[in-house]
């Protein structure tokens, strides 16, 4: 009996520290405000993680840029200062030539096949390429098809796009793209609501979730619908602090990582339309069919270009490209 005891309670006491242990919080970086899209895949993931492990996982979102930019957030995850973040496609690429590929202009004709891609074994392959920066990247959740907006013209053409000053990411490719289409690219962090409001950028481009959200029809005329590039978004944990992480818990966190990311596309998707819709009432000036086999001709040629001269960028590249043929 005594003996039955001393074993129960070694084992509520191991039971007991294990579950300390297992206290773990989460900073998860963002520079999104809430109602955005990586906002909604955030907090979908933190609802998951936290009913689960019993609140042993605790989240905690910093949003709306708050710890930064996203090339800062980003370098705080390597250095495991932020465990997790949740960041547009396009900042990555400076951290990994790899994340380039996916931005490529006019590569997924549908979500058909960006959902076979992303969540294949070439998705996988990006996702891998990534621990050589430092990331354990978790999962692709989105942005969205990428729209032009601007205050000087209605765009139908490339050649209505000269010379308009468009801000983009920071990233290698999306300034080829808006170079080759023979506008002014400009890179800026996000956000940029007043740099649009005070003219220092004529446009933008962006999925219509951030319209929306961002009110951009209240300063920006002229929508195209160009849906030029797929923006996804890299859901990421800092590989160092990932190493420090038991099987479980890690298999914890991608489960609901991935299931966050899941649910996340399928709202977004779900709300395009209405929020065109909401667009135009607005006051928007929306061109639904610009002559998009003209500015696919105009950037055919990048695949050959510099940014994508690395033999493995070139390689998955091409492996995407013949995939969505
Ligand atoms: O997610 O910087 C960008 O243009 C992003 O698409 C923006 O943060 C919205």
């Amino acid at each position: 009996m005594k003996k039955l005891l001393t074993l129960f309670i070694t084992v509520t006491l191991i039971g007991f520290s294990g579950n300390l242990m297992a206290a773990i919080n989460i900073k998860l970086g963002l520079v999104t405000k809430p109602g955005s899209a990586q906002n909604v895949a955030a907090e979908k993931f933190k609802e998951l993680i936290e009913q689960r492990s019993n609140g042993n996982i605790k989240v905690q979102i910093f949003h709306s840029a708050s710890l930064g930019n996203e090339t800062e957030i980003l370098q705080q995850v390597q250095m495991n200062t932020i465990q997790m973040a949740i960041v547009t496609g396009g900042p990555f690429d400076t951290f990994d030539p790899m994340a380039r590929v996916i931005n490529y202009p006019f590569l997924f004709k549908d979500y058909e096949q960006v959902d076979r891609i992303l969540d294949g074994p070439l998705g996988a392959e990006l996702l891998k390429s990534l621990e050589g920066s430092g990331f354990k990247a978790l999962c692709f959740s989105e942005n969205g098809f990428r729209n032009l907006t601007n205050n000087k013209r209605p765009v139908k053409n490339p050649e209505d796009i000269k010379g308009l000053k468009i801000r983009v990411m920071a990233s290698a490719i999306h300034k080829a793209i808006w170079q080759t289409l023979g506008a002014n690219p400009t890179p800026m962090p996000w956000p940029i609501y007043t740099e649009l409001e005070q003219g220092v950028i004529d446009g933008q481009e962006n999925p219509l979730w951030v319209m929306e959200v961002y009110k951009f029809h209240e300063i920006q005329k002229y929508m195209t619908l160009t849906r030029h590039v797929y923006s996804y978004h890299i859901d990421v944990a800092s590989l160092r602090w990932w190493q420090t992480l038991n099987a479980d818990t890690q298999k914890m966190i991608q489960k609901a990582m991935v299931e966050a990311a899941v649910y996340q596309r399928k709202d977004n998707r779900s709300k395009n339309a209405a929020r065109l819709q909401l667009l135009k009432e607005k006051g928007m000036q929306v061109e639904e069919n610009p002559d998009v086999n003209a500015f696919r001709a105009k950037v055919a040629g990048l695949k050959d270009m510099d940014v994508y001269k690395d033999p493995k960028v070139q390689a998955l590249l091409n492996k995407i490209l013949e995939a969505t043929k």
